[in-house]
């Protein structure tokens, strides 16, 4: 089943929306106005969008330290995500969680997790829930091809096609964990064959195609809705930057610089998506407002960022737990609230 126009539009939209966002992100970076560490996106915008417009807004989603781009495909705001990247208190975890733990409720992510293979058990423990709790509701579990070897992921496989869950594992595949290429860290490369091992489907699909990741998504929604259980869907892709920016990795390069610039000239799915529509019949000038409108929101985002305060210290200890122990704040150091 095709993406109607509207959706299609959507797509666009989304995929813009992460990699102007992230491209202002990095400058951000660089002028000192995000701490820590920055993972770009840019090169997967297809493999997330075309998996998220699959999703209804209240199914769950968990992520990764390559995180922005899974709630903005999602149909998250920019401005409280880049107030959470600079770590204001207008951010959606109130500048707690930063780049690389995002969570963002009001689109359904649970958590991106900095630990490599970290969101896949939450996302298989949400998807749980849901059974228990007897609603519809669907998890989309965002990983690299790096966490395929980590532990989480064969256990939690493992249970999710026991018990039937309602969750859908989707690898984005971009071929190398930090410097390490999967030919030297996989016995066997071919990621979606993992699957049969656990008794549930594994398909792969061109990560650069925003259509073909809806389609394979928007069959595994249907099968885990209907309470058939999980797939897993293995989306090969690229990333046209660096693992992180302030990471250095010394020595012989790890990829060509042809085949980076191979992938950005012959890959770009934003690219490929935009002219897949002026084929269809999209006018220019619509797609050209929506560059320009994207543009808009994510200056506005900055802005909203840059005025917002940063916590008081004073609320440190704030949001621990949803309800803390009575004797909380004097156990913790000493401290007393008011
Ligand atoms: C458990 C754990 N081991 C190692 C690391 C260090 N580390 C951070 S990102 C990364 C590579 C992850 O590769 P992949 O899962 O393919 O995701 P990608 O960065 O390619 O999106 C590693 C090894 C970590 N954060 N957590």
């Amino acid at each position: 089943m095709q993406l109607n126009g509207d959706q299609k539009l959507e797509a666009y939209r989304r995929m813009l929306r992460i990699r102007r966002f992230e491209e202002e992100g990095a400058r951000q970076f660089k002028a000192g106005k995000i701490p820590g560490t920055f993972h770009l996106s840019v090169g997967q915008e297809a493999a997330i969008v075309g998996a998220c417009l699959a999703l209804r807004r209240d199914d769950a989603m968990t992520g990764t330290h390559r995180s922005h781009g899974h709630p903005i495909g999602k149909g998250a705001r920019l401005d409280a995500l880049m107030a959470e990247l600079m770590g204001k208190e207008g951010g959606i975890c109130k500048g707690r969680g930063g780049s690389m733990h995002l969570a963002d409720r009001s689109v359904g992510i649970i958590s991106e997790s900095a630990i490599v293979g970290g969101g896949i058990p939450l996302a298989t423990g949400c998807a749980f829930s849901a059974k228990v709790r007897g609603v519809d509701q669907v998890t989309l579990c965002f990983f690299g091809d790096g966490a395929v070897n980590q532990g989480t992921f064969h256990e939690s496989l493992n249970m999710a096609s026991l018990w039937k869950l309602p969750v859908i594992y989707l690898c984005e595949n971009n071929g190398y964990a930090i410097s390490t290429s999967i030919a030297q860290s996989h016995g066997q490369p071919d990621i979606a064959l993992r699957a049969a091992g656990y008794g549930m489907p594994g398909v792969t699909v061109d990560g650069q195609d925003l259509s073909a990741v809806y389609e394979a998504a928007r069959q595994a929604v249907a099968r885990a809705r209907a309470g058939n259980g999980p797939t897993l869907i293995v989306a090969d892709t690229y990333r046209f930057y660096e693992h992180a920016f302030s990471l250095a990795i010394r020595g012989k390069p790890y990829r060509s610089a042809e085949e980076v610039e191979r992938y950005k000239r012959e890959r770009d799915p934003i690219v490929l998506f935009r002219s897949e529509l002026l084929k269809q019949g999209i006018g220019d000038n619509i797609l050209t407002a929506i560059e320009e409108d994207v543009i808009d929101a994510v200056k506005r985002a900055v802005k909203f960022a840059l005025s917002s305060p940063t916590p008081c210290p004073d609320t440190l200890l704030d949001y621990m737990f949803s309800s803390p122990p009575p004797d909380y704040y004097s156990a913790v150091n000493g401290l007393e609230r008011n």
